[in-house]
């Protein structure tokens, strides 16, 4: 009895698929498919699948093919299962031409004609949507980078400040607005006008009230905004946030998050400075992140404490925010002129969440006991440093394509209205 194995992530099952497993199987009596998860997919660069795992597992189990079904969860398996399988043939699409000659030291490799004109990539995105760049930093080449990782998403081109912006926006379905926080309003309120489509470096603008006003805009024009803050979109910030508001370690009675990067600021003026992104206006976001989705958007008092640049009257080198709740307290520190350990700690009545430094781009956290018998390690896996996890939510968003996950509207509200409180220096002490 011949056995043959093959691997696919088979999202919205179609034809070149059906004509692939109808051909592997003829190649032998009994036909093993490994149907990728979704966190190997992720792993592979794979990341807008569309159907879950098990809807996939489904597709491939009603055609009725395969005698065996099993989840390809990492690199390396194939070689594993076509031991524990005894497979005696691997087929694979003729798009792995070569990729996997080195399996052929264990059974036979087979690669089958792809069939033409279609695609899962096909089916999920009749159109590309050309994403252009407004701002200027040395983002611009991570996020061209990030979005070749992401199907249907082309970045078209960055906006050369000498042109309007207007001219440049009708060459555009979307902006990615990652320019100094003080021009994001201008600049969001005239792509939602020409009905683009907005993905906002993180804060929105810097008053709680443009911000509402703006997402309302973007309501009445029928387009999508987006505040862009990747720490949101990594899976292990989201699955912890989940974890201790499930109670993992009691009742939340702090929350104390770190974020520096410390840069050297001693040549700059007035002028340079005032087109640079303070600590606060930086880091402040991602630090507020935790503390709002954890305790909540109205804290009972707010202190901020900040070491200001010499030559520039708001541009903090280093902010720390203090929060009172009715049950629980938060501390924020941020930097770009001041080091420090880059961790996020959550104190609980029956343990503690510890994310090492850097926590806004962790993989890896754990909960910890007093009997440390009992601490738990989480591992995810995070690629690009969420960027590119952050623009496929948006492309979902805007193809309205399966649910999408975004920052919770309050949060996103308070943290611009937490930019308001320290330009205005409300409860800010300068030290
Ligand atoms: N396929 C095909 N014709 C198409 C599309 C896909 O023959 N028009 C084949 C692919 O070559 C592959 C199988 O169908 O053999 C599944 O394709 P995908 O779902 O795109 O999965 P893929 O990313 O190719 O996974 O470990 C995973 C495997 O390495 C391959």
């Amino acid at each position: 009895m011949k056995t043959v194995i093959t691997y696919g992530t088979f999202d919205l099952l179609h034809y070149g698929h059906v004509r692939l497993l109808e051909r592997a199987k003829a190649l032998g009596d009994r036909l093993i498919v490994g149907v990728t998860s979704e966190d190997f997919d992720k792993q592979r660069g794979k990341i807008n699948v569309q159907q879950s795992l098990a809807e996939r597992i489904r597709a491939v189990e009603e055609l009725g093919l395969a005698d065996e079904i099993i989840v390809e969860e990492y690199e390396g398996q194939k070689i594993d299962d076509i031991r524990r399988y005894h497979a005696d043939i691997f087929a694979i699409g003729s798009d792995w031409k070569g990729k996997f000659d080195y399996l052929k030291e264990y059974c036979e490799v087979v690669y089958l004609d792809r069939t033409e004109g279609v695609s899962s990539t096909g089916i999920r995105s009749e159109k590309t949507v050309r994403l252009g760049l407004v701002g200027a930093s040395n983002n611009v080449e991570k996020v061209k980078r990030e979005a070749a990782f992401v199907n249907g998403l082309l970045v078209a081109e960055t906006w050369d400040e000498k042109e309007p912006l207007q001219a440049f926006l009708s060459r555009v379905d979307a902006v990615y607005v990652y320019s100094h926080p003080k021009r994001h309003e201008a600049e969001i309120r005239t792509a939602l006008t020409e009905k683009k489509h907005v993905l906002v470096e993180t804060p929105v603008t810097l008053s709680e009230e443009t911000t509402e006003e703006l997402f309302a805009l973007a309501e009445k024009e029928g387009v999508v905004l987006m505040e862009a803050l990747k720490t949101a979109f990594s899976t292990a910030y989201r699955r912890l946030i989940l974890l201790l508001k499930g109670g993992k370690i009691g009742e939340i009675v702090s929350v104390d998050a770190v974020a520096t990067s410390t840069e050297d600021y001693s040549k700059e003026s007035k002028e340079t400075l005032s087109e640079k992104w303070g600590s606060f206006e930086d880091w402040g976001p991602t630090g507020l992140l935790p503390v709002f989705d954890l305790l909540g958007t109205h804290p009972d008092s707010v202190r901020l404490f900040s070491k200001m640049h010499p030559a520039g009257e708001r541009f903090d080198l280093f902010t720390k925010a203090e929060f009172s709740y009715p049950n629980a307290v938060a501390s924020v520190k941020v930097g770009k002129g001041v080091k420090s350990e880059g961790e996020l700690i959550v104190s609980g009545t029956k343990g503690y969440a510890f994310v090492p430094a850097p926590w806004w781009k962790t993989e890896f956290f754990e909960i910890r006991y007093e009997d440390q018998n009992r601490n738990e390690r989480f591992f995810y896996r995070m690629d690009g440093e969420g960027i590119r996890y952050e623009l496929v939510e948006f492309l979902k968003a805007v193809t309205k394509a399966g649910v999408h996950l975004e920052i919770d509207r309050e949060v996103t509200g308070a943290i611009s209205g937490m930019m308001e409180a320290f330009t205005n220096g409300e409860g800010l002490t300068v030290i």
